[in-house]
């Protein structure tokens, strides 16, 4: 059955690949599965037919035939266990790339979003000058720690995998900081992540609609 996910109509992040369905997108790129895609505006995200799918009023949801998603890690791990190619077969590698895809979104994102939201909300603030130091460094902690457990190898739980899929998308949030940067191996994980044909697929096709909103605008 040919999915429906969901994103946004106008992305604010101008087709950087950083909104949520990229990630969504980059997975069924990966398993080879088509899908369509239903592009909403701000408004429409926060009406009642969309709440019913996402009671948040966010991107991204899926809906497959009864299935019907709307958190970007459950949705790409059904992705990964209803197609081959994204977890491992056997229990433990299986187990193991499950855990890397929660240590993603638990563990290394949060401190991204919290350096993010003090950028946003807290840079005109007395405060806003420690709070986004004591941010960074936060993520450069965890940075060195993911560097230790992925050490020379190209994929954080084995062979490639939806933990990597998680990760890369995750660190994409900071990409080209000096905070990725002092870490040479986890820059060259996320261009690894980047040089894979179905993550380019993936990002071509969210820079096209906003594109296309552009050329749209005149
Ligand atoms: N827990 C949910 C999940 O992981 O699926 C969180 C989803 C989420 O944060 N969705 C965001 C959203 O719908 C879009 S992706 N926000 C609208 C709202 O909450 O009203 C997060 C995002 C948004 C924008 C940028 N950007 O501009 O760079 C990056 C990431």
């Amino acid at each position: 059955m040919r999915p429906i996910i969901t994103a946004f109509a106008a992305s604010p992040d101008r087709g950087r690949g950083l909104a949520r369905d990229s990630r969504v997108r980059w997975a069924l790129e990966e398993v080879g599965q088509t899908y369509d895609v239903r592009y909403l505006s701000f408004a429409e995200l926060k009406e009642p037919a969309h709440r019913a799918l996402q009671p948040f009023g966010q991107i991204p949801t899926y809906e497959a035939g009864d299935i019907r998603l709307f958190e970007t890690g459950a949705i790409i791990l059904h992705i990964a266990e209803t197609h081959g190619g994204l977890l491992p077969q056997e229990a433990a590698g299986r187990a193991k790339a499950i855990n890397w895809m929660f240590a993603a979104l638990s563990t290394i994102e949060p401190p991204i979003l919290e350096l993010e939201s003090t950028r946003f909300n807290d840079r005109d603030k007395p405060w806003g000058a420690a709070r986004t130091v004591m941010a960074e460094d936060r993520i450069r902690t965890r940075l060195a720690d993911l560097d230790g457990a992925l050490g020379d190898a190209p994929w954080i739980a084995g062979a490639f995998s939806a933990a990597d899929i998680l990760m890369c998308s995750v660190l994409l949030r900071i990409k080209g900081s000096a905070m990725l940067e002092e870490q040479p191996r986890l820059a060259a994980y996320l261009a690894r992540g980047e040089s894979r044909p179905a993550y380019q697929r993936a990002f071509a096709d969210q820079l096209a609609v906003y594109q296309r909103l552009m050329a749209a605008k005149g």
